[in-house]
């Protein structure tokens, strides 16, 4: 637990407390959740597996953009930030053909503004990723929105670099995820200022802010199943809940297999056995 530190937020399965005026601690739960409910089941080290996965793509991305990792704590689930003020956009970057971008193309052939090829199918990837920025909804979704009123939210100049950043952060990580059977479908990231050098936050690259999929199981014409969460989703399913809360308990086999998915796509990504990352969690940043 945080010493002396006050709460600042809460998201669905993160908690945020600031350490100094300087710091803010991100501490990632085990919670999980399925179609946007919390269930009351946790998956046993997903909060870890997640914490290492950010850490090691901040640790291997640095050369594209500085991030806002201090320090990895020893406890393997909590992280040091440096305190940014962040940007009034989410950025999400896209090779693939899914979520509300799947519903944009098939309402209106575009994406936030970009003009797509016809003939497209669910799942399909893109002839090359795109930029497709998003406003922080305050409760809800969040709604895509198209360039120039991302422009005008956080001014054209870092609209351009938040762009460029974006999408070669995507690029280098879909690539190195690819070469070991992940297909990052999409990604969101959170950018902040420090002074006036633009910074990464949040959590960057995991399942719960990508979507990852098994690429050996890619078929484009419909939904792919989720690398991480697909057993609890079928589950889910199988019961006929009606995705309100409160979310179902999940049965011992789910929360194992599930567990197992995650620790798979951990040691896939990073090539780092996973046991090795709970005895020493800052083996993802050498
Ligand atoms: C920041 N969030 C999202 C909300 C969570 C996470 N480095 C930073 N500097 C300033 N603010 C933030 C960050 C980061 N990361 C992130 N909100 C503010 C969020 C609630 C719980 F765990």
């Amino acid at each position: 637990m945080p010493e002396a530190a006050l709460h600042v937020g809460s998201g669905k399965v993160r908690e945020l407390y600031a350490l100094d005026d300087e710091r803010l601690l991100l501490v990632a739960s085990d919670r999980i959740s399925t179609f946007d409910v919390v269930l009351p089941t946790e998956i046993p080290h997903k909060g870890r597996v997640l914490t290492g996965l950010s850490a090691f793509w901040f640790a291997r991305t640095r050369h594209i953009c500085a991030n806002h990792l201090l320090a990895l704590r020893a406890d393997g689930r909590s992280t040091e930030c440096r305190r940014l003020e962040m940007l009034p956009i989410e950025c999400v970057v896209r090779g693939y053909l899914s979520g509300s971008g799947w519903k944009d193309y098939t309402a209106s052939g575009t994406v936030c503004g970009h003009a797509l090829p016809s003939g497209l199918v669910e799942s399909s990837q893109l002839p090359e990723p795109i930029f497709t920025p998003a406003t922080k909804a305050a409760t809800g979704h969040d709604e895509n929105i198209d360039r120039d009123a991302a422009a005008e939210l956080v001014g054209a100049e870092l609209f351009a670099d938040v762009e460029r950043v974006s999408l070669a952060l995507y690029g280098f990580a879909a690539a190195h995820a690819r070469e070991r059977g992940i297909i990052i479908a999409d990604t969101k990231f959170e950018f902040g200022l420090d002074g006036g050098t633009l910074v990464l936050g949040d959590e960057a690259l995991t399942p719960d802010s990508s979507r990852f999929w098994p690429a050996d199981e890619y078929r484009p014409g419909g939904p792919q199943p989720s690398f991480d969460k697909q057993f609890a989703r079928d589950y889910c399913e199988s019961l006929g809940w009606d995705k309100t809360e409160p979310g179902p308990e999940l049965p011992e086999d789910v929360v194992t297999g599930t567990r197992a998915r995650y620790v798979e796509a951990f040691e896939r990504l990073t090539e780092i056995d996973f046991d090795a990352y709970l005895a020493d969690p800052e083996v993802v940043l050498r």
